[in-house]
């Protein structure tokens, strides 16, 4: 089961259509996960499942979502309700408490994909305004891909090319 994860376009609208279109089709669902600066009825939103931004001036976005799927549960939400530019331990202390196998985050512009506590954690990056040690690639996302006794995360450009590199495996607590 494939999931696409995508963050911070920062008005990058085009972007975002072009994604749901390629990509609607061969995935399960997509996630954006905050600082869209688009409305919330944008057609972009038929496609993927958003969360609010600290850039969103629309309130009409939820603070955070759960998004429950046969083989995962999956927290999503931006990071600046957790205060995740200064680091991660609000967000855990959050999630422990949500029984989740993944969290989506956005916010810091930056890349990763970590296991903590059992847990995955993956930011896909800005796909429009990267900062920090990948933003030489102009912008990224990421593929989740869901088994049961692994997680899979490739991260891409923004013209859909894998990057070297930046794929991880992840042994699922059973
Ligand atoms: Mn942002």
């Amino acid at each position: 089961m494939d999931y696409l994860i995508a963050s911070d376009a920062h008005g990058d609208q085009k972007i975002l259509a072009q994604l749901a279109n390629d990509y609607r089709d061969r995935v399960k669902a997509m996630f954006y996960v905050g600082d869209s600066e688009l409305r919330h009825d944008d057609d972009v939103f038929n496609d993927f499942l958003p969360v609010i931004g600290n850039m969103d001036m629309d309130s009409l976005f939820p603070d955070d979502r759960e998004y429950q799927d046969v083989d995962v549960k999956i927290y999503i939400a931006h990071g600046h309700l957790y205060h995740t530019e200064m680091d991660l331990s609000r967000l855990i202390e959050a999630a422990a408490h949500k029984d989740v196998d993944v969290v989506l985050t956005g916010h810091t512009h930056q890349l990763g994909a970590e296991m903590i506590d059992g847990i995955l954690y993956l930011n896909p990056g800005s796909i429009s305004v990267p900062r920090g040690q990948f933003a030489y690639l102009k912008g990224t996302y990421a593929i989740l891909s869901v088994e049961p006794d692994k997680f899979e995360v490739q991260f891409y450009t923004r013209d859909e090319q894998p990057v070297s590199g930046l794929q991880f495996e992840f042994k699922r607590p059973q």
